[in-house]
């Protein structure tokens, strides 16, 4: 499940310090350390994915339940309504610089309408 050294499997299992806003026994949320919003939230399965090259069929389950922590914590982070972005990076291409499946949650102002 966990990956020795990967930072956020360290997140999940509290061997590391953050800011965790959410846990259940598949998902954890914390605050980005590096925020780009207001609101900057990521959003992690514990099990440990690399990418989204690694969600296969397997993990639908998971990745609906991950996309409704999200759902559920845009409406308590107050960003529902004025609406918010979910990002995952993927790969160096993409940006990715953590190699653990995250998705950046970002709102609490207008963001730029930029893709790439
Ligand atoms: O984004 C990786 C993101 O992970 C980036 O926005 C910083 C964030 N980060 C890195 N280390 C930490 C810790 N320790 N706590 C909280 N947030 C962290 P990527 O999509 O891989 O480019």
């Amino acid at each position: 499940m966990y990956s020795d050294d990967c930072i956020f499997c360290k997140i999940a299992q509290r061997k590391i310090s953050s800011d965790i806003i959410y846990e259940d026994d598949q998902v954890v949320a914390f605050k980005d350390i590096q925020p780009l919003a207001p609101v900057h939230l990521l959003v992690i399965p514990k099990n440990h994915l690399s990418s989204v090259n690694e969600v296969t069929s397997e993990y639908e389950g998971l990745i609906g339940h991950l996309f409704g922590v999200i759902r559920r914590l845009a409406q308590e982070f107050g960003v529902a309504e004025t609406g918010y972005r979910v990002v995952t990076n993927t790969g160096a291409d993409g940006g990715q610089v953590v190699g653990h499946l995250h998705f950046h949650l970002l709102g609490g102002q207008a963001l730029e309408a930029k893709i790439g």
